[in-house]
């Protein structure tokens, strides 16, 4: 029998168990609120580049849909107990799991993917190559991560009275299944850094610069992700929980939102290289020049 994840073993004080909701709260806001900048600021580049900024509108409407949920099934999972001064489990509701989070990569991460091939210069068979390996290491990688989340809490001992006694963490398959995760990544990121680095060889000015910071924002934020799945390890409890849910949040921010600007940046530079500017199309320049 598998017990249900690291989150669910602890009780919280009032901040502890708040700063999780708030961050999540924060998460989905900011996912709606990037929604509408990815959907306003489309018209800003050629229409050559505008499915990046449509991949962006769908990896934030599906990021804020399992946020949202992320947020309720944390508040339902635990209840306020008046005599401890604490958020205890409740018993009749649901246990908190991270797995909504693992099913949302399933749909994100290709599309992340597929989203950079929109804006670097390559041929139509590159990019239809590119593309599948990236489907298919990247829904091996989340797929393979996601059975071995469940196995982040290995053994509960429990008391007469329901009280956790002791517990272990992260059973063998939790290595294996994580191991294996981590192949289809490397892979991913070795697709990644050729690309951005053909890339910036051929990008126009300060296009380049942009996807070299792009670049670096990808590594570092997609780090955190295998980071946040092996948090349990450091055993903090409720510090280890609150630990975990904010790496998450940085990672999805950064991930999606930030890369999301920058890749319309890049393609913004290249749309005015390519002749397309935006100010002139809506004549938006005039009343400036007025003024
Ligand atoms: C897992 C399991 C442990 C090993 C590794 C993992 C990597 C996960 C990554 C997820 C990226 C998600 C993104 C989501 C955006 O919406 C699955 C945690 C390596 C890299 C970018």
């Amino acid at each position: 029998m598998l017990p249900p994840s690291y989150e669910n073993l602890f009780s919280y004080n009032a901040m502890e168990f708040y700063m999780v909701s708030h961050t999540l709260t924060v998460g989905f806001a900011i996912m709606l609120a990037a929604l509408f900048y990815f959907i306003l600021t489309i018209r800003t580049v050629a229409p050559r580049y505008r499915i990046s900024s449509v991949l962006s509108v769908v990896v934030m409407v599906s990021a804020f849909l399992i946020l949202f949920f992320q947020q309720q099934s944390w508040e339902n999972a635990f209840m306020w107990d008046e005599t401890q001064q604490l958020f205890i489990r409740d018993e009749a509701a649901l246990p908190f799991s991270n797995g909504y989070r693992y099913l949302n990569w399933l749909i994100d991460v290709p599309m992340l993917l597929l989203q950079i091939l929109f804006i670097v210069e390559i041929t139509k068979q590159r990019r239809a190559s590119l593309r599948n390996w990236f489907f298919f290491s990247g829904s091996m990688m989340i797929v393979t991560g996601y059975i071995g989340q469940f196995y982040e809490v290995s053994e509960v001992v429990r008391g007469e009275a329901g009280e956790i006694l002791s517990y272990s963490l992260a059973g063998t398959p939790f290595f294996i299944w994580g191991a294996i995760s981590t192949l289809f990544f490397f892979h991913v990121l070795f697709l990644i850094y050729k690309i951005v680095q053909e890339a910036r060889k051929e990008l126009p000015g300060n296009a380049a610069t942009v996807m070299g910071t792009i670049g670096v924002l990808f590594f570092v934020s997609w780090f955190l992700y295998p980071g946040a799945y092996l948090m349990p390890l450091w055993d903090e409890g409720a510090m280890s929980v609150v630990g975990r849910q904010i790496t998450f949040t940085v990672a999805d921010v950064a991930s999606k939102v930030i890369y999301g600007i920058l890749l319309a940046y890049v393609a913004q530079i290249r749309s005015n290289h390519d002749g397309y500017v935006y100010e002139e199309i809506e004549g938006g320049n005039e009343g400036l020049e007025a003024a």
